[in-house]
């Protein structure tokens, strides 16, 4: 059933509609959180989620292997201390099992659950012009009808799963790494075969590699990589951490990247030797400090960047024990280091060392399709296959509200508007869907230059704000005009275009999808920067904003 189709129905004397101010879509990290500061105002809101239980990305990613690239410490809940102490990582990094039983136990912990509905896809929403409020459809056939629309739906969560022709007729089993099902796929001495090297392909590969009986990893762009270092947590090393919790309050949510770390040096102010150790130092962290705090510089001048990335080629081709086959397929030539995603890894280069996995470059000879033997490139081999793992990413800012039907004022299709130019007021609004706030979406700093949980904090404190500032005010509907829009879009695009991001071809610009309109997708201006910028405009009564 249309959105349209449900509301006449419902004039018709229908379905029971149900009525809320606040309807929020999905209950991950920013669901759970939004839920909670809403029931805390006194509203009545409901989460509906998809997926069976709570924990968004860490209920869908399931894959072997899966796990933080970010401290368990800093990935965490900074409003409430309680909730804070109440919960101990077993490791530096945890993997997805233990981080989805957090999210079980925040649900727990806040109550969440009974305000849940699971199991539930979020079909389509219409905002009703003369009512002003939205008309939400449920894969249930369900019709909610609730004055704020919240989308937490995640920005990489609309999965890339059908790539190749033939897929279907694979004889085997096809599997997206986000649609693992959780009770396993059967890998134990079968002829797996890997397609994608980002940062998921990267854990699958180096988490299953000494299980199967054949691994076949199929690489098109040549990806950087950083070993993590990932020590157990034992009763000492979590009260150290715990002890910082007023220190990580403050500081996270001001730095650049939402991480616990800073630019110490400027690179002009060090000799050639001096950078050199300070690359060396912060590589032997075994965080993704290299890439998020070495030198700000690397971000905006080609010298510079060029001389770190080729430290990391040089730690990779150590690795590779400079094998020409895999330098040439797994190190990147053409593109400078820190301006997609880096992944971190463990022991995931010398795997390619084992005599059971093949490394098979595409960029040549590309994937044609798949048969029911296995998978065929473009000269015609045939690599048979048992398992086909595609660890191809995802339609990433977008993809999550495109595959809803979501019309704004005057029956416009965010899809459609989208699919030609992807713009926001600051991530948090659209302009032409009254009463919609959004959080994970393009242009803000989430998940490309963030540390999730810190953006994803501080987009849904930002919109229970402007909630809390209009029932204050006995206003019920919020949008930007367009000049804001306008606005914060060229600034966006301006501070985009300053760093060596935009130059890269990546999920970053939207160009793993095809046909998608190319922008940078996160704002690049700063987690700090950002969240400034939101408050002066909250802090002023929402300037720009058009409110009756
Ligand atoms: P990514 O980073 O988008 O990686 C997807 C990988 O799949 C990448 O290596 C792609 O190669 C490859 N891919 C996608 N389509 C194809 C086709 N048709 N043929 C060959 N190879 C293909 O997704 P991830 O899931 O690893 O990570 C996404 C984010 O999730 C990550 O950054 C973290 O923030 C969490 P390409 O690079 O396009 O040549």
């Amino acid at each position: 059933m249309t959105v349209a189709a449900a509301a006449t129905a419902e004039a018709d004397g229908g379905s029971a509609t149900r009525e809320l101010d606040a309807l929020v879509i999905g209950t991950g990290v920013a669901g759970l959180y939004q839920l909670h500061q809403l029931r805390e105002q006194g509203l009545r809101v409901r989460a509906y989620d998809a997926a069976a239980d709570v924990g968004g990305t860490w209920f869908w990613n399931r894959y072997p292997g899966a796990r933080f690239d970010s401290e368990a410490y800093i990935y965490q809940y900074l409003f409430s201390e309680e909730l804070y102490e109440g919960w101990s990582w077993s490791q530096r990094f945890p993997d997805q099992p233990e981080i989805e039983r957090w999210m079980h136990y925040v649900a727990d912990r806040l109550d969440l659950r009974r305000d849940i509905q699971f199991s539930t896809t979020v079909t389509g929403a219409r905002f009703d012009e003369d009512r002003e409020r939205w008309t939400v459809i449920t894969d249930r056939g369900e019709t909610i009808d609730t004055q704020f629309l919240v989308t937490c739906a995640g920005m990489l969560s609309a999965p890339l799963t059908d790539v190749f022709p033939g897929q279907d007729t694979f004889r085997g089993t096809v599997v997206h790494t986000s649609r693992w099902p959780a009770d396993g796929v059967h890998l134990d001495g079968k002829r797996v075969g890997v397609v994608g090297i980002g940062a998921t392909g990267i854990q699958v590969i180096q988490t299953i590699a000494d299980r199967v009986g054949h691994l076949t990893v199929f690489a098109r762009t040549p990806q950087y990589v950083l070993p993590m270092k990932n020590p157990q947590f034992g009763p000492e090393e979590v009260a150290a951490y715990k002890a910082r919790f007023p220190e990580l309050r403050e500081t996270l949510p001001r730095t650049f990247t939402g991480f616990e770390y800073e630019w110490q040096h400027a690179w002009a102010d060090l000799t050639p030797e001096q950078r050199r150790e300070h690359l060396e130092d912060i590589h032997a962290n075994g965080s993704l400090k290299l890439w998020l705090a070495s030198f700000a510089e690397m971000f905006f001048d080609e010298d510079v960047n060029a001389e770190v990335s080729e430290f990391v080629r040089a730690k990779m081709r150590e690795r590779l024990r400079d094998d020409p086959h895999l330098c040439d397929v797994l190190i990147p030539a053409d593109y400078g280091f820190g301006t997609h995603r880096v992944p971190l890894e463990t022991d995931y280069l010398e795997v390619y060392h084992r005599p059971n996995v093949e490394l098979v470059g595409l960029r040549d000879n590309a994937v044609s399709h798949v048969v029911p033997e296995g998978l065929v490139l473009a000269d015609g081999t045939l690599y048979e296959l048992d398992v086909l793992i595609l660890a191809t990413g995802f339609d990433a800012g977008t993809g999550a509200l495109t595959r809803i039907d979501i019309r704004g004022r005057g029956g416009r299709s965010l899809t459609e508007d989208w699919g030609r130019d992807i713009r926001t007021t600051m991530g948090l609004m659209v302009h032409g869907y009254p009463n919609l706030l959004t959080t994970a979406v393009p242009l803000a700093p989430s998940a490309a230059l963030c540390n999730m949980t810190t953006c994803l904090q501080q987009q849904t404190e930002w919109i229970s704000d402007l909630i809390r500032h209009l029932r204050a005010e006995d206003k019920t509907v919020i949008e930007p005009i367009k000049e804001t829009e306008d606005a914060w879009v060229a600034h966006h695009d301006e501070t985009a275009g300053a760093n060596l991001i935009s130059r890269t071809s990546s999920w970053y610009l939207g160009a793993n999808v095809p046909g998608k309109p190319r922008r940078v997708l996160s704002y690049t201006g700063g987690v700090g920067t950002y969240r400034e910028k939101c408050d002066e405009v909250a802090a002023a009564g929402y300037p720009g904003f058009e409110i009756r």
